[in-house]
């Protein structure tokens, strides 16, 4: 009965460690990061995100590799600024740059509506 028990508490373990995959390794990255670059956490993430998606490690991501992520198929073509057909890690940088500009700009632009209203 105890072996049992047991059994079950480490499965519970196990499904809450499993329902929060990376969370520890975001926070050491982040920390890393703090610690010695002057990488902002933004950066680090779309480095990382950038290895992930570049399913055939060719340091360029291509349509295919991007067409199960919607949004970044989306916006492949605005991204993709030398129309190779790939997108390099520089242009995920440059367009991350403008996206982050453009939400701000939005973001401002909303919080002065609100503030009118
Ligand atoms: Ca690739
Ligand atoms: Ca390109």
């Amino acid at each position: 009965m105890a072996g049992l028990l047991g059994g079950l508490v480490l499965l519970t373990a196990c499904g809450l460690s499993l329902a929060q995959p990376g969370v520890p390794e975001e926070a050491a990255a982040a920390a890393d990061a703090a610690a010695h670059a002057p990488l902002t956490k933004g950066e680090i993430k779309a480095r990382r995100d950038f290895q992930m998606l570049d399913f055939n490690k060719d340091g360029k991501l291509s349509r295919a590799e991007v067409a199960l992520f919607p949004r970044l198929a989306a916006a492949f073509d605005t991204a993709d600024t030398d129309k190779d057909g790939f997108v390099s890690f520089a242009e995920v940088e440059v367009f991350a740059v403008q996206y982050r500009a453009e939400r701000a700009a939005a973001k401002a632009a909303e919080q002065e509506a609100a503030g009118k209203k």
